[in-house]
């Protein structure tokens, strides 16, 4: 079967989604523009969103409104309305972009997004945090959106796209300002089950929000499961299980799963490339790693949910059982920092440094450092040659809505090696049930005997459970995602 790709999606767009206009929504912008030596310039966030709603952007011609601020030029390359063509280089669409002040941004992102919502849906044994002022700032935001995107829509057909738990408020909202738009919103990260979600204050208000929607999103069946379960038990609504649907004030919402995904030949290409080849010879240098070294990986966000502290102490374990290992092992974890405003996030930056330090004095000596922590958000071309290079990747995830850095890995092996240790609560896990090794991050030998089985595991095992990662991503890939959740925006005309 042919491969959905960026042409497919454009053709498709410009088939299906006539006389509509397509709008899409999401906190962070597509396009920032910064000032660099006193010139305006550019920057395209790394982003599997950005990859696969680009296309669609730029075949509809349609608008994205975002989140405006993130670059340091981006009042000076708007208009007065917030509006500015992108992509900058070859203009296609437009992005408007919403101004939040700074008391609005800490309270309605830091605040009811990442530490009310986000500590919710991903049940990572962190306390959910809930203020008033988090949550009125919340359904201050979500409503300042409405606004923006109400007057862009006017009385004609649209097609409006929510991105994420930023704005559960914003598809009622929406809907009562404009009924004859078709709205769908993906949600990025889990919906916990319906004994979690009791405890949010605001709970009715969050699902009748949700409930707007024409279409619900989320990576995997489980969470719309999850979701469905949480409305039955929260609100007088009707489910109709057969076509997974809730009816609620005589508006139907479909509630759908649509695994999300990478641009596999963009990334595989990039990391096959020359470039990367001479990358790979500088780090092998630069940190002294022969080719007799086993190396192991893992690169994320510095998140409580990503289970940072648990893979060290995993590599900690492994290292104690396994002694024999000490001197030809390094581990090489790359952490973005994330959040930094956020007094948890902060503790976890000392917890992970701590930990690292403490595996590094107890094993390393003066030529061997067995763990390398890079905390910075490294180019995409040194993570694919980390990638290309090492025995196995780690994805130890605490629960994770789907996890593109496994995904990531998986391109960038052409040559069919290496092996996934991947966390059981991801939703890539369901995708890669029985090519990658599962584990269970809580379980600190078990992981420590995963990272020993994927060493000695015989080649001709990991050329086949890779290959067939290969394959799933290659056809399950991020223009494939945005595609069939088109389709299913389409049938609403
Ligand atoms: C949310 C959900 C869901 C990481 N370090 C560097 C770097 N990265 C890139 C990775 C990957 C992205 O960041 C992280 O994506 P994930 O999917 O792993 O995680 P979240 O940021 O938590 O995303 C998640 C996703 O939304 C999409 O729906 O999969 O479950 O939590 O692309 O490569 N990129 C670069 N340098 C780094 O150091 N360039």
């Amino acid at each position: 079967m042919p491969h959905e790709t960026a042409e497919t999606l454009r053709n498709l767009i410009r088939t299906r989604v006539r006389g509509h206009k397509f709008i899409a929504v999401s906190n962070r912008e597509p396009y920032m523009h910064v000032w660099r030596n006193g010139e305006l310039a550019w920057i395209r966030p790394a982003s599997g969103l950005v990859v696969a709603l680009d296309p669609v952007m730029r075949a509809s011609r349609g608008l994205w409104v975002a989140h405006g601020g993130g670059g340091s030029a981006d009042v000076a390359a708007s208009d007065e309305r917030g509006f500015v063509n992108v992509p900058p280089d070859e203009p296609s669409y437009r992005l408007k972009r919403v101004w939040l002040s700074e008391e609005q941004e800490e309270n309605y992102y830091y605040g009811f997004a990442n530490s009310a919502l986000w500590p919710l849906c991903h049940v990572a044994y962190r306390t959910p945090i809930f203020r008033e002022e988090h949550w009125r700032a919340y359904q201050e935001v979500n409503e300042k959106f409405a606004e923006a995107i109400a007057e862009e829509i006017g009385d004609d057909q649209a097609f409006v796209f929510i991105q994420d738990y930023h704005f559960a408020l914003l598809p009622r909202m929406l809907r009562q300002r404009c009924p004859q738009a078709v709205i769908a919103h993906f949600w990025h990260i889990p919906w916990p089950n319906p004994e979690v979600f009791r405890i949010c204050p605001w709970k009715q208000d969050i699902l009748r929000g949700m409930l707007g929607n024409d279409i619900l999103g989320f990576h995997i069946r489980y969470h719309g499961d999850n979701f469905i379960a949480t409305v039955d038990r929260e609100l007088e609504a009707r489910i109709d299980r057969e076509r997974a649907a809730i009816i609620y004030r005589r508006h139907m919402t479909k509630i759908r799963a649509f695994p999300i995904s990478i641009d596999f030949e963009a990334v595989a290409r990039q990391a096959s490339s020359p470039a990367i080849d001479e990358l790979i010879a500088c780090l092998r240098k630069r940190y002294n790693l022969g080719e007799d070294i086993i190396l192991g990986v893992g690169a994320d966000r510095i998140d409580y949910t990503k289970g940072l502290p648990e893979r060290i102490e995993a590599v900690n374990r492994f290292l104690e059982r396994y002694p024999e290992y000490c001197g030809r092992f390094v581990f090489f974890q790359a952490g973005v920092p994330s959040r930094t405003h956020i007094p948890e996030y902060l503790r976890l930056n000392e917890e992970v440094d701590e930990a690292v330090r403490r595996v590094n004095q107890k094993y390393g000596t003066a030529d061997w450092c067995p763990i390398i922590f890079r905390r910075e958000h490294l180019p995409l071309s040194e993570l694919l040659a980390w990638y290309r290079m090492a025995r196995f990747a780690i994805v130890s995830s605490l629960h994770d809505g789907m996890n593109l850095v496994a995904k990531e890995f998986v391109a960038a092996r052409a040559d069919n090696g290496g092996v996934l240790l991947l966390s059981r609560f991801t939703g890539v896990a369901r995708q890669f049930r029985t090519e990658a090794v599962l584990i269970n991050p809580y379980a600190t030998d078990d992981l420590a005997s995963a990272i020993h089985r994927a060493i000695v595991m015989e080649p001709e095992e990991v050329r086949r459970r890779m290959t067939r990662m290969r394959e799933q991503v290659r056809e399950h890939n991020a223009y494939k995602w945005a595609a069939d959740i088109v389709r299913k925006l389409s049938k609403f005309v």
